[in-house]
């Protein structure tokens, strides 16, 4: 997906940067070199007018965003997810580093079949990004939240889709982003039941022979049922069950204690998670409705179409879907459901995840990474339907109607349906 030559010229291109923005301020850039110094110069090429950026958009909503991360029971067959949620404001509290450990990006090399030269080459560009939601801030409690669950693509992991769930947290949300234990994403971790031993799980890539339908579709049965597990965690946490975060983490738990309305869940992932979103659907009629954006649909077999009663909201990227997808996709359009398709043009696979904000538009279009479209104004516009969407299906009352046009493909930036659908005469 990304021929070597944009690796070694992003390489390339941030060391060119690395030594200007040195140069700017005057710096000797060797004189700091392996010291924790050269470290903050190296970010410093993250600054804007170089090619890389950091600016993850935060939520733009009235409440203020708190991020803790979640792991209930140590083994692999427990729930590691990351919470957004609206949180206190509380000016002490720092902000969220956004990918928390280098194994991640060991697992994105893996996933993407790079060297792991790059691995370490990406955890020095973006190890210490931040985003800005508070880290561990306290709950804001005396209101009952919506919750939603997030599932995560392929490659990918828990933390990389962050400003979708800082945005629906700064407008009222509890977002449970899972990481799945799958075998799908780039890497995530869990302990043995005495928590004496840390294991890194890394992205397994399909080998000759292998069935491809076959496997995604084991996975994505599991990924459905890793997204329930999170819903009876924190339904168990709503309803007052003290539960030990297995990361020893301060964050208080017991303060979500009352903090949900159970009949206000919803599911919605991106690609491999918008495939088990229609899954975790057909399986568990507590989630009330879904958003699939820019699902994948061959995980899925053909029988689920018929089992999802749920409103579903696809949100597609104009360049990844081709005609039998949206055919997999109408079949899920049975009497008597809720569905609603748009397409955002001139956006990519990829415009649903965070990496689209951290580089400038050029390399970010070689790394595919972009579109032609603003990806603030393409997120802006997905989660502004979604917002509309939950508002009507999860019956909020809130104001999140002012976007309900954009349900009907009706903006200048939007495709009603998809490309493939025959022109209304
Ligand atoms: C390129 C997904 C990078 C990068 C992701 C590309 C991706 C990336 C980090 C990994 C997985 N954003 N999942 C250069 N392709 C860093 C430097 O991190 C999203 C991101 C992001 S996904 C997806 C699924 C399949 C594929 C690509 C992305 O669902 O969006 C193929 C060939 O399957």
């Amino acid at each position: 997906m990304m021929p070597s030559k944009y690796f070694v010229f992003l390489c390339f291109c941030c060391c060119v940067m690395r030594v200007h923005s040195a140069c700017w301020r005057g710096l000797n850039p060797l004189a700091n070199i392996s010291t924790p110094v050269w470290l903050t110069k190296m970010q410093s090429i993250m600054s804007p007018g170089s090619s890389i950026r950091h600016n993850i958009p935060g939520g733009k909503g009235p409440y203020s965003v708190g991020c803790t991360d979640l792991m209930f029971k140590p083994t692999r067959e427990g729930s590691f997810l990351r919470l957004y949620y609206p949180s206190q404001d509380d000016k002490d509290q720092k902000n969220t580093v956004w990918i928390p450990n280098q194994e991640y990006f060991t697992g994105l090399m893996k996933f993407l079949t790079r060297h792991q030269f790059w691995g370490k080459f990406l955890n020095l560009l973006f190890g210490s990004v931040k985003i800005p939601a508070k880290w561990e801030a306290p709950f804001k409690s005396g209101e009952k939240y919506p919750l939603i669950i997030f599932s995560h693509g392929l490659g990918a992991f828990r933390t990389i889709y962050s400003a979708i769930g800082m945005d629906l947290a700064s407008h009222g949300f509890i977002v449970a982003a899972v990481e799945h234990r799958d075998d799908s994403a780039a890497a995530t971790y869990y302990f043995n039941e005495t928590l004496t031993e840390k294991t890194w799980l890394y992205y397994k890539n399909l080998e000759e022979g292998d069935n491809e339908y076959l496997i995604r579709h084991s996975q994505v049965l599991q990924r459905a049922n890793e997204c329930r597990n999170a819903l009876d965690l924190i339904l168990d946490i709503n309803s007052g069950k003290s539960v030990k975060n297995e990361l020893g983490l301060k964050f208080k738990f017991e303060h979500l204690k009352d903090a949900i309305d159970p009949n206000q869940v919803a599911v919605m992932g991106h690609s491999f998670g918008g495939a088990t979103v229609i899954q975790t659907l057909s399986q568990d009629k507590r989630f009330r409705c879904g958003i699939a954006l820019d699902a994948w649909m061959l995980p899925l077999n053909d029988q689920v179409s018929s089992r999802v009663p749920q409103p579903l909201l696809f949100i597609n990227s104009e360049k990844f879907q081709d005609l039998g997808s949206i055919q997999k996709m109408r079949a899920l359009y049975q009497p008597g459901t809720e569905r609603k398709m748009i397409t955002i043009k001139g956006s990519v696979h990829q415009n649903f995840a965070d990496f689209t904000f951290v580089t400038d538009d050029r390399i970010g279009k070689w790394l595919m990474l972009k579109g032609d479209i603003n990806s603030n104004l393409a997120l802006d516009l997905s989660n502004e339907a979604s917002l509309a969407f939950l508002q009507e299906h999860l019956g909020l009352q809130r104001d999140y109607d002012q976007w309900a046009h954009l349900l009907d493909g009706k903006d200048e930036n939007l495709i009603p349906g998809s490309p493939f659908d025959e022109p209304h005469l």
